[in-house]
C-alpha cells in the first residue's frame, strides 16, 4: 500500500505511525499537496492528504476512515478499545485534537493565502479562541500517563502530531504553562519506535513555511 502525504500534515502523520505501530509495510508518495497539487488530485479526489492507496488500487481517504480500515487489520492490538465507554472516550479526545487542529490549520491558511490587509481578524480571533479552548479541553481530560488511560491510543497519537504542527507554523496559544500537559505527553510519544520512524523529513514543510 502507498501513503500519500507529506508529514507536516499531522493527519498524513498519525495514519503513518499507526501503521508503523502495526508494523503493516507501506510505500509513501511524498509529492506536495500544495507544490504538485494536480497530480495528488488524480489520486485524492478531493485534493486533499492523508490518502491511502491499496494493494488492490481502492484509494481511502480522510484520516479517521484510513484508521478504522486499519484498526480492523490490527485486531486486538488496535490503538482504540473495540467497544463501550472506553472507545467513546478515544474517539471523543481524537475528535478534540482533529478539530483544535482543524482550527489552528484555518489560521495558517488564512496567514499563508492572504496579505495582512486581506485577513479576517474576526475569523482569525474567532479560530485562535476555538483552537485555545480545545487544547484547554483537552488539558483538563488529559489521563496519566497516556491521553486515555494506562495505554497508547489513537488519541495520544492525534495530540503528538497536532503540537508538533503548532510548534512548528503557530504557536501563539499553546501555553507553555497551561498546557504544560500536553506539551509533556507529545515529548513522551514522540520517542517511542513508531512516531520516531514517521519523523519529519527536512523537504517535508508547506511552501513558504
Ligand atoms: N479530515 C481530514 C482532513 C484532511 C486535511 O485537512 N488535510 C490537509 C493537510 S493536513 C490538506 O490536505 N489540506 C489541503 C487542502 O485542504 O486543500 C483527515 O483527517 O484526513
Amino acid at each position: 500500500m502507498i501513503l500519500v502525504g507529506q508529514y507536516d500534515s499531522p493527519v498524513t502523520r498519525r495514519v503513518a505511525i499507526a501503521l508503523h505501530h502495526y508494523d503493516i509495510p507501506f510505500a509513501r508518495d511524498t509529492r506536495s499537496i500544495f507544490g504538485d497539487a494536480a497530480a495528488v488530485g488524480k489520486i485524492s479526489p478531493l485534493t486533499r492528504i492523508p490518502a491511502l492507496v491499496l494493494d488492490d488500487g481502492e484509494v481511502l481517504i480522510d484520516s479517521a476512515a484510513i484508521l478504522d480500515h486499519l484498526d480492523e487489520q490490527a485486531g486486538d492490538a488496535a490503538l482504540i478499545p473495540s467497544s463501550g465507554p472506553e472507545r467513546r472516550r478515544v474517539l471523543q479526545m481524537t475528535a478534540l485534537a482533529q478539530g483544535t487542529l482543524e482550527k489552528v490549520a484555518a489560521v495558517v491558511y488564512e496567514r499563508h493565502f492572504h496579505t495582512p490587509e486581506r485577513r479576517s481578524t474576526e475569523w482569525l480571533d474567532r479560530c485562535l479562541g476555538q483552537a485555545r479552548a480545545g487544547l484547554d479541553e483537552l488539558t483538563r481530560r488529559l489521563a496519566q500517563p497516556f491521553a486515555c488511560g494506562a495505554v497508547l491510543t489513537h488519541a495520544d497519537v492525534m495530540i503528538t502530531t497536532l503540537i508538533w504542527y503548532m510548534q512548528d507554523r503557530m504557536n501563539e496559544v499553546l501555553s507553555p504553562t497551561t498546557h504544560a500537559a500536553l506539551i509533556s505527553l507529545a515529548q513522551q510519544c514522540e520517542a517511542l519506535p513508531a512516531f520516531r520512524a514517521a519523523a519529519l523529513s527536512d523537504f517535508e514543510k508547506m511552501p513558504g513555511s
